[in-house]
């Protein structure tokens, strides 16, 4: 048998890990020949949860599940990690500035990025996930010089399969019948879906994206701020939806994306497709199941561009903001 792989978790009580915890110890992740060790940080005040669900995962016996290890020290958690899941991150609560958001998350980012620099394994592997995703990813890179840049990343894939799901729904092929989406940008609702390239059953996106008024008023809104419908219908944020995308982000970096068809993460931008380097932007990807690579060569039209234009500059934006505290 392979030897373990180590994963940890962080907000691991919260709803999302509680969602994801599961299905990562049963193997839906990183395969059903994988062992597993799971280590769950949590803040202290959510440690006594921690246990309850370390005991729920007890009670699975589920075969790749190796050991359960609860933290509220980041170094010991993060000690020889091989895939951490960053979904812990302080809320938005009521009356919070947006600067005050990005303040309180670059300091926790920038932590646990330096911890991570000093104790992770030397193929670590990092997925962010709690908001800002894409600047949390960059503060925590950032403080990380050891570990190379391409080894962090944000999550855009929940983005991803919702923008496969409408149009799915909107031509009646089946999800299978879809490639070649991409979710550019920000993991926020200047992000852009981009259809220009898919393939949807025997049509293309190019064909679909004929009907402006589909696309600029339904498509690309439905996608976006699909995640306020879901708190306004369900009255809790997206979870379910968010722990299945976390696990098909890592499944294809891990064990790679298949044959020519492509994805969406959130990476460090290498200075392509006008995104200034050093910003964790969303592009289209594959994986040789060690590292993304993005897909070039993409022709981008003037809608797309300014759309992409729009949601970059939210994310130097965002850069600034966190610059202009000091805080990482
Ligand atoms: P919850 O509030 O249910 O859980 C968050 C958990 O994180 C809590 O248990 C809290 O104790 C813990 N936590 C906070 N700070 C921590 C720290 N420094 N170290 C360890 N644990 C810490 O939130 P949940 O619904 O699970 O969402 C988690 C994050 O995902 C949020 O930031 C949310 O905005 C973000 N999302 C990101 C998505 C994406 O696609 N990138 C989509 C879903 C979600 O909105």
């Amino acid at each position: 048998t392979k030897p373990p792989v180590v994963v940890t978790v962080t907000g691991a009580a919260g709803t999302i890990g509680y969602a994801a915890l599961f299905r990562v110890a049963a193997g839906a992740m990183l395969g059903h020949d994988q062992p597993v060790i799971l280590r769950l940080l949590e803040l202290p005040a959510a440690i006594g949860a921690a246990e309850g669900i370390a005991m729920e995962l007890d009670d699975c016996a589920l075969p790749q599940l190796v050991d359960v290890q609860i933290y509220d020290d980041p170094r010991a958690a993060f000690d020889g990690v091989n895939h951490a899941l960053l979904i812990g991150a302080k809320p938005r609560t009521k009356g919070m500035e947006r600067a005050d958001l990005l303040s309180a998350n670059a300091s926790i980012f920038a932590a646990q990025g330096a911890v991570l620099n000093d104790v992770a394994a030397d193929d670590v592997r990092v997925t962010v996930v709690g908001n800002p995703a894409n600047t949390n990813a960059a503060i925590a890179a950032r403080n990380a010089p050891d570990i190379p840049p391409s080894r962090f990343s944000a999550l855009t894939r929940l983005d991803h399969n919702r923008a496969i799901a409408q149009l799915s729904a909107r031509a009646g092929v089946p999800v299978t019948a879809i490639d070649g989406v991409t979710i550019w940008g920000n993991h926020s609702a200047t992000q852009y879906p981009d259809i220009f390239h898919a393939r949807v059953g025997d049509r293309t996106g190019a064909q679909l994206a004929e009907d402006r008024t589909w696309l600029v008023d339904d498509f690309i809104p439905t996608v976006a701020q699909r995640g306020s419908a879901i708190i306004a219908a369900r009255g809790a944020s997206s979870a379910a939806s968010a722990a299945n995308g976390t696990i098909d982000h890592v499944q294809d970096w891990a064990l790679g994306t298949p044959g020519d068809s492509w994805t969406s993460a959130a990476i460090v931008s290498p200075g392509v497709y006008g995104v200034p380097e050093g910003l964790v932007c969303s592009f289209p990807v594959r994986s040789n199941g060690t590292d993304w690579q993005i897909v070039e060569g993409l022709e981008i039209n003037d809608f797309s561009r300014a759309r992409i234009d729009a949601s970059v500059a939210e994310l130097q934006s965002e850069i600034a903001a966190v610059d202009a505290l000091g805080d990482a």
